[in-house]
């Protein structure tokens, strides 16, 4: 038992690593559109990431986590509405099903960032990778806006 609980510290350190490299098989399977991030506000050192994630392949696609080199910490989140207030949760596994398509938008899924290293100004743009459960990652740059940008799907 001790032994797998080792084994995974040793998982996840190589997925930091792979989340490094830009060649990625995921690529030709996982789209991510429309993503931003929201400015903070000064003084402010944590905020959310928002985007449209589409799986173009024939597997289910599993984001198992999030990481940026500008926060300490980042973690997939879930924001849901109890009573009339908003709590926010970890989202341990978000999967993707074949030819589906997750949205990550205020009020709801979101990347969060923790521990950010400086504050997020608008015209910034922010590299985030997504793991995936096969040790896969896919990084992509997310926009820094006030209040979101516009879509390219009018649909
Ligand atoms: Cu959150």
């Amino acid at each position: 038992m001790l032994k797998q609980l080792v084994m995974s510290a040793f998982q996840l350190q190589v997925i930091a690593v792979v989340c490094l490299s830009s060649a990625s098989a995921v690529a030709e399977t996982l789209t991510v559109s429309d993503a931003w991030a929201r400015a903070t506000p000064p003084g402010k050192r944590m905020t959310a990431a928002y985007a449209t994630l589409q799986n173009s392949g024939r597997q289910p696609l599993v984001i198992i986590g999030a990481a940026s080199s500008i926060a300490g910490a980042t973690s997939i989140h879930e924001t849901r509405i109890d009573r009339d207030r908003a709590t926010m949760s970890p989202v341990q596994r978000l999967t993707i099903e074949a030819g589906e398509r997750v949205t990550l938008q205020p009020g709801g899924l979101h990347i969060m960032l923790m521990h950010l290293k400086e504050g997020l100004s608008e015209g910034q743009n922010i590299d985030i990778c997504l793991e995936l459960e096969n040790n896969d990652s896919y990084c992509s740059a997310f926009a820094v806006a006030r209040n979101g940008i516009a879509s390219h799907h009018q649909h």
